[in-house]
């Protein structure tokens, strides 16, 4: 089955309840160890609707939880059946944006439900890729723009389309902003100044002008895009799946303040719970004596 132009059907298979998606498309490698999960509305530049979140958020939970799964490319259909445009993601759906977040349902006079008030949940979809133990890349075909933009800053990875990858912060033109990781940690990648010119200006950047500044990682040709993205996901899943997890926890612990430090933490606990001083602690206690850590060193 073909999902975008870009997409090579005999390197995926369906992810598991991708079948019920409307608003995004999931897939897994052939081989197992990457995801492909597409934003699927690109008649309105991928733009995402709570309902979108809400599958988007599944889909990655799924990924995160799959142990086969190393990588996950994050990118948008299309191009645009309306005019061939391309888009990774151009935020919020702002056609059903409420005054306390984006609506389920965009008839305003619909009867207020408080199980469905408006969201800005995207900030949780921001979190899952930050703290999952997996490589998160996004795969920019088009347009980043407004909450899209945001998204590529949270991935670990960015690799863009030369003819199409556009870069655009539109919040604070449409009365928004992403105080959180869309600024500040952008500002961590290009530095305050290109950071502060990127939200106060709302101007457009090409791929070529992003990777420039620090905020992309690779610029390929358009028709090349998923290719190389999908090479470049193999390349990390020849590496110690373990020392990925610790690098990208470290890499954000930094940033994360205590978070970070337990994120981190609880990995270092459980590779500690692999030794032979661990399982001594938990024998003793098990077997009601004293432990004896004579055998474990206070210095190597
Ligand atoms: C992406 C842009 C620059 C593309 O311009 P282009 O190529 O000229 O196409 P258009 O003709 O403008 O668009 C084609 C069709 O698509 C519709 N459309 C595009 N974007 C959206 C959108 N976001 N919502 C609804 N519709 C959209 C156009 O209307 C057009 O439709 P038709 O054919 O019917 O006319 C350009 O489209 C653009 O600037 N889009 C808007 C970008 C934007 O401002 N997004 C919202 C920014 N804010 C958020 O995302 C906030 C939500 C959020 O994520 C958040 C919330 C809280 C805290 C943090 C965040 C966070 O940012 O993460």
């Amino acid at each position: 089955m073909t999902v975008s132009d870009l997409f090579d059907p005999s390197e995926w298979v369906l992810a598991p309840g991708a079948e019920d998606y409307t608003d995004i498309t999931a897939h897994v490698s052939v081989d197992g160890g990457v995801a492909r999960i597409a934003f699927d509305r690109p008649e309105v530049r991928n733009a995402f609707r709570p309902h979108t979140v809400d599958e988007l958020y599944r889909a990655l939970d799924i990924a995160r939880q799959d142990p086969r799964i190393g990588v996950v490319l994050l990118t948008g259909n299309g191009p645009s059946p309306k005019d061939g445009g391309w888009a990774f993601c151009s935020g919020g759906d702002q056609r059903i944006r409420g005054r306390d977040g984006y609506k389920y349902s965009d008839d305003e006079t619909t009867v207020h439900d408080p199980a469905r008030a408006g969201r800005l949940h995207i900030l949780e979809v921001q979190r899952l890729i930050r703290f999952m133990p997996k490589v998160v890349i996004a795969v920019v075909p088009g347009w980043a723009a407004g909450g899209g933009h945001s998204l590529h800053v949270v991935c670990d990875l960015t690799i863009a389309s030369a003819e199409h990858g556009r870069f655009k912060q539109t919040d604070a033109d449409v009365g928004s902003f992403d105080a959180g990781y869309g600024s500040a940690y952008m500002a961590r990648q290009v530095g305050q100044k290109f950071a502060r010119e990127v939200f106060f200006l709302a101007e457009e950047y090409s791929a070529q002008r992003a990777y420039e500044m620090g905020g992309v990682n690779r610029v390929v040709p358009h028709a090349e895009l998923e290719r190389e993205a999908l090479a470049m996901a193999r390349t990390i899943l020849t590496k110690s799946p373990t020392a990925i997890r610790m690098l990208k926890f470290a890499f954000n612990a930094v940033d994360d303040g205590m978070v970070g430090q337990q994120v981190f933490a609880g990995e270092a606990t459980r590779l500690a719970y692999g030794t032979d001083e661990a399982v001594e602690g938990r024998d003793a206690f098990l077997e009601k004596r004293a432990p004896d850590w004579s055998a474990f060193p206070y210095h190597f």
